[in-house]
């Protein structure tokens, strides 16, 4: 059986703050392999196509916006039950919960913002994964 596979982005906080290097510390630290990495800057279309099932809610331009608003770092990891794993990794959505020791619960916090910034983005199940690594890595 080949291993499962997850697409995680550490997001334009992420970057900014250099913290890409601790992200993928974290996740080869928990014993999850990196298969494809690429830094890009995410233009709208593709923001929109990644984040189709947030269309409507009043975070969503906010959300588009801050993924625009410098490079991200995309990144396929692979490992049994690596889309539950790196999720528990990276904790809770929001970041003033988010338990201690997970990356948003360490690395993050409230900012104020209208759009939570929480550091990653980890695909939610192996339907989005295949969704959204498709759509960052087109040839893979
Ligand atoms: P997650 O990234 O934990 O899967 P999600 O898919 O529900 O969370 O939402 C995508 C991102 O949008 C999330 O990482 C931060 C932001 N967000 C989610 N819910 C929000 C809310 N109620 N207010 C502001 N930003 C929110
Ligand atoms: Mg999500």
């Amino acid at each position: 059986m080949s291993a499962e596979k997850t697409l995680i982005l550490v997001k334009p906080d992420g970057v900014r703050r250099g913290l890409t290097g601790e992200v993928i510390s974290r996740i080869e630290s928990k014993g999850y392999s990196i298969e494809a990495l690429r830094m890009l800057n995410a233009d709208r279309a593709l923001l929109e196509k990644h984040y189709a099932e947030h269309a409507g809610k009043p975070f969503y331009e906010p959300l588009v916006e801050f993924m625009m608003s410098g490079p991200i770092v995309a990144i396929v990891a692979t490992g049994n039950r690596v889309i539950e794993g790196f999720r528990s990794l990276a904790g809770a959505t929001d970041p003033t919960v988010a338990a201690p020791g997970t990356i948003r619960g360490d690395l993050a916090r409230d900012q104020g913002t209208k759009v939570v910034q929480n550091i990653v983005h980890g695909s939610d199940s192996p339907e989005s994964a295949a969704r959204e690594i498709s759509i960052f890595f087109p040839t893979n």
